[in-house]
């Protein structure tokens, strides 16, 4: 596929999951017109809308037509903002500066920022759910995959995903130990990997891929994910903070061990270009389906500057 080419899909892709995203949003008002304020600032703050994408398109690359995907694409969303929200608020990583615009700590107050992330949290699910709206009550198996696909979205985005990878990395930062190669593998695969595996395995479920494709998905998206976590490191050190629309060195700052602190630089970028590599010939080819597009994305992905 043409560059010129690839970047017209990526922009006409990225508007259509940018509308569908900003059509699941809450109206602002009522009492609690303050903390959906806060909510939908996160979320129209923008961002690469990378984890929608993957789902999509792992979606229709398995044949799915429906639009039963779509509230699944703006939840992932709204989980992702919510930890970006949640992550950097005083008592996590303490930036002012996100998206290309002040944090939502800073400024609806350390209050609301918390309070945001939750409802965020909660509003994903609300929002997931209405994918039984869409579906034709007809057809039983639609039906099952919803639910399958709403159990991928809590457990990856739980205390045996997410969570579970944010906890293990606070705790890292604070200990006075280095950590090993196994813990942060185990960081990066559960705080960064787990919403991107569930971003691609969700695009599976809902369209009714086999257990086998179901399985080289999950390959797939787990190196994305180490990958995508080693470049964040890279970025944090070599990347341009006006570009990348948040502050650079704040692992430093935060004295955090990272990949890049573990390997060097050279080493973590050999890693990202490998697992790339692995993620497309190793797993993704073997799905069996037109991977054209996710191909491309994902070796785009080895080079991302923001
Ligand atoms: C607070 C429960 C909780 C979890 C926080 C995801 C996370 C865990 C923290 C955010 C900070 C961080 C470095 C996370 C790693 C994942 C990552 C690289 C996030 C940034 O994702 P991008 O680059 O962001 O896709 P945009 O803004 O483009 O959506």
């Amino acid at each position: 596929m043409e560059t010129q080419t690839f970047d017209a899909l990526l922009q006409n892709k990225t508007q259509e999951i940018e509308k569908i995203i900003r059509s699941y949003l809450p109206a602002e008002e009522g009492r609690q017109k303050t903390v959906l304020q806060a909510m939908n600032y996160s979320v129209l703050a923008g961002g690469k809308r990378l984890r929608p994408m993957l789902m999509l398109e792992t979606y229709r690359m398995c044949g799915g037509r429906g639009r039963e995907i779509e509230p699944f694409l703006a939840a992932i969303e709204m989980i992702h903002t919510y930890s970006l929200v949640h992550d950097d608020l005083p008592a996590m990583d303490n930036d002012e500066y996100r998206r290309g615009r002040e944090t939502t700590w800073k400024v609806y107050g350390e209050t609301m920022g918390i309070l945001a992330g939750d409802g965020l949290l909660n509003y994903a699910f609300e929002t997931a759910l209405r994918a039984f709206e869409i579906a034709d009550g007809t057809d039983p198996g639609m039906l099952l995959r919803i639910a399958g696909a709403l159990s991928v979205l809590a457990q990856k985005a739980g205390v045996h995903g997410m969570i579970g990878g944010q906890t293990a990395d606070i705790e890292a930062e604070a200990g006075e130990i280095p950590v090993t190669a196994e813990q942060l593998r185990f960081i990066h695969e559960h705080k960064t990997g787990a919403l991107i595996v569930a971003s691609m395995k969700i695009g599976a479920v809902l369209a009714g891929a086999s257990e086998e494709q179901i399985r080289l998905l999950e390959r797939c998206a787990e190196d994305i994910g180490m990958a995508f976590q080693i470049q964040d490191d890279i970025l944090d050190v070599i990347g341009d903070s006006s570009e990348l629309g948040k502050t650079v060195g704040s692992d430093e700052q935060n004295h955090k061990q990272t990949y890049v602190t573990l390997y060097g630089l050279e080493e973590a970028k050999r890693t990202v270009e490998e697992l790339s590599q692995e993620a497309v010939e190793q797993y993704l080819k073997n799905v069996g389906c037109d991977h054209e597009f996710l191909e491309r994305l994902i070796l785009t992905l080895i080079d991302r500057r923001k």
